[in-house]
């Protein structure tokens, strides 16, 4: 059984190497494990599928690597910075502008280093190449965002609040599209969430904090109400509110899922909050004008 492909690429030195890590880390892909020798080293990087294409007759200037992405605007907008950025490195950086191909989808390409040329492409067509089911794209673009934070352990939360605030902006969200509204603790978090969702104001709402069991005299209790209030919020104003509090028995695990071993919790719910919202306006307002365009 076929399980996946690696396309292997020698970069020509150890700079190199890092300006691809660089780049590849930039743009979202999500590293795999490496390996190291004493001869060598690689840094794999994971995409959910794959596939290996041959073509025949002619085709204009394809790069080799094509990478399907969603929300083209916000992935070029994130290699454009990380070109700016690393400007300093020999040749190469150069990314073009997002262009139709004749393939009804839309492309830029991007040369980290000279010679490796990356096409980043979009579909037109939402559904390409994925079984037809509606779903969120990853695109915070025209979207409003409310972030509800406890002070609490403001330790953790700050940078729960980085993660998150990350995950919006590289996704393509304005910085006056963000209401950030900061709570004392994990416990105001739902009154607060709550009003946001009626201020209308908002296509989503992100929920931050921590609660650690040894701190916390009832955490049992406590914890019960405020995911049970972030829940009814989201049920009964229909506003999509994503859950990142944290329960955990000990600082050092919270620190974990706060950007350190576990990854940032506050940037994993934020990503949720944009493809709740997209699937909102899926379900709401496409869905609705499709299934009146076929009456
Ligand atoms: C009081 C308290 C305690 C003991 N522990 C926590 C905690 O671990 N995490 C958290 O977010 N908040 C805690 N709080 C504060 C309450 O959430 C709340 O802010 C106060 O009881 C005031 O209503």
């Amino acid at each position: 059984m076929i399980k996946g492909i690696t396309w292997v690429r020698a970069a020509r030195t150890a700079e190199e190497f890092e300006t691809l890590e660089s780049f590849f880390a930039a743009i979202g892909f999500e590293p795999g494990k490496g390996s190291a020798g004493e001869q060598f080293r690689t840094a794999p990087f994971l995409a959910p599928l794959g596939n290996l294409e041959f073509v025949s007759g002619k085709l204009s200037a394809t790069p080799e690597i094509l990478i399907e992405v969603t929300g083209l605007e916000a992935v070029h907008t994130v290699a454009e910075n990380w070109a700016k950025k690393n400007s300093a490195a020999e040749g190469g950086q150069k990314v073009t502008a997002i262009t139709e191909t004749h393939w009804n989808s839309r492309l830029f390409t991007a040369e980290p280093v000279p010679g490796m040329m990356f096409g980043f492409w979009e579909s037109e067509n939402v559904h390409h190449g994925k079984p037809v089911a509606v779903e969120g794209d990853l695109s915070a673009a025209n979207m409003r965002f409310g972030i509800v934070v406890s002070r609490w352990n403001a330790v953790i939360t700050d940078r729960l609040l980085q993660g998150a605030l990350d995950a919006l902006l590289r996704s393509g969200a304005k910085k006056e599209a963000i209401t950030v509204v900061r709570v004392p603790g994990s416990w105001e978090i739902p009154a607060a969430a709550r009003l946001l969702a009626e201020s209308k104001n908002v296509d989503a709402i992100v929920t931050l904090g921590v609660l650690l069991r040894g701190e916390t005299a009832h955490y049992e209790a406590i914890y019960t109400e405020v995911s049970r209030g972030i829940g009814q919020s989201q049920q009964e104003t229909g506003v999509p509110h994503a859950f990142g509090v944290l329960t955990c028995e000990t600082l050092e695990q919270a620190l974990d899922r706060a950007g350190l071993k576990m990854g940032n919790k506050g940037f994993e719910a934020a990503l949720a909050a944009i493809e709740m919202a997209a699937v909102k306006k899926k379900i709401v307002t496409d869905t609705v004008t499709d299934m009146t365009a076929s009456l």
